[in-house]
């Protein structure tokens, strides 16, 4: 029989880490049910906690077991369903690496800039921030240059997953880029599953304070 999944994710609005495994579920057409906890309010510690030991979403259900992390569950994914990873084994490791980047790396956009997709801002971000994006540029623009398609692998893949948190970032904090960039921005930006999650941010009312005063 078929094992039940079942994503934990934090709140639309601003669970970075909660979308991309979410899209990637999405992507692998694999069906699931979803549950959002309230992150920052009290008790959310203990409400992950009850979840999963790594005390963070996403979580991943599956059947009785838990697997948390938004990259093994992308991984999950991939072992499920072919054509989330490019096929050719050397490009294959490529995307893992650029998606690594994005899981380990690029602390100071995720600090500066965090994810906040109702957010509209022009004030000027650190010079780390901005270090950060004209990196995370370079790298988009370079896997850009060597395929045809209009994802960083060609066709989407788990690492345009990993992405479109960042991308929002360029739109929510008005971050420099290039016009390859820009593109690249707008298409993760209307891809139909993140407007799907987007809509649900839009009309979410919970906010976190302190995530909204970043850059304020
Ligand atoms: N490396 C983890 C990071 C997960 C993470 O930090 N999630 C945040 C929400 S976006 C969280 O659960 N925070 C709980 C807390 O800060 O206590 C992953 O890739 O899933």
């Amino acid at each position: 029989m078929t094992k039940q999944l079942k994503l934990f994710i934090g709140n639309y609005n601003y669970s970075s880490w909660s979308l991309r495994p979410w899209l990637v579920l999405k992507k692998a057409e694999l069906p699931f049910s979803t549950e959002m906890v309230d992150l920052d309010i009290p008790g959310y510690k203990n409400k992950l906690l009850s979840i999963s030991d790594a005390g963070t979403v996403p979580v991943l259900q599956i059947g009785e077991d838990k697997l948390p992390d938004s990259l093994a569950i992308s991984e999950f994914a991939a072992k499920c369903v072919p054509n989330l990873w490019p096929l050719d084994e050397g490009e294959k490791e490529r995307a893992r690496a650029v998606t690594k980047l994005m899981h380990e790396g690029f602390e100071a956009i995720r600090r500066e800039a965090p994810m906040n997709l109702r957010r509209r801002t022009s004030k000027p971000v650190p010079q780390d921030c901005l270090n950060d994006a004209a990196e995370m540029d370079a790298l988009w623009t370079e896997c850009l240059s060597r395929h045809d398609g209009p994802f960083l692998f060609g066709d989407w893949t788990i690492a345009d997953a990993f992405y479109t948190p960042a991308a929002t970032r360029f739109a929510s904090y008005d971050l420099p880029r290039s016009a390859k960039a820009d593109t690249y921005i707008s298409e993760l930006m209307s891809d139909p599953y993140y407007l799907e999650w987007e809509a649900m941010a839009f009309t979410e009312t919970h906010i976190l304070p302190e995530t909204d005063a970043v850059n304020n």
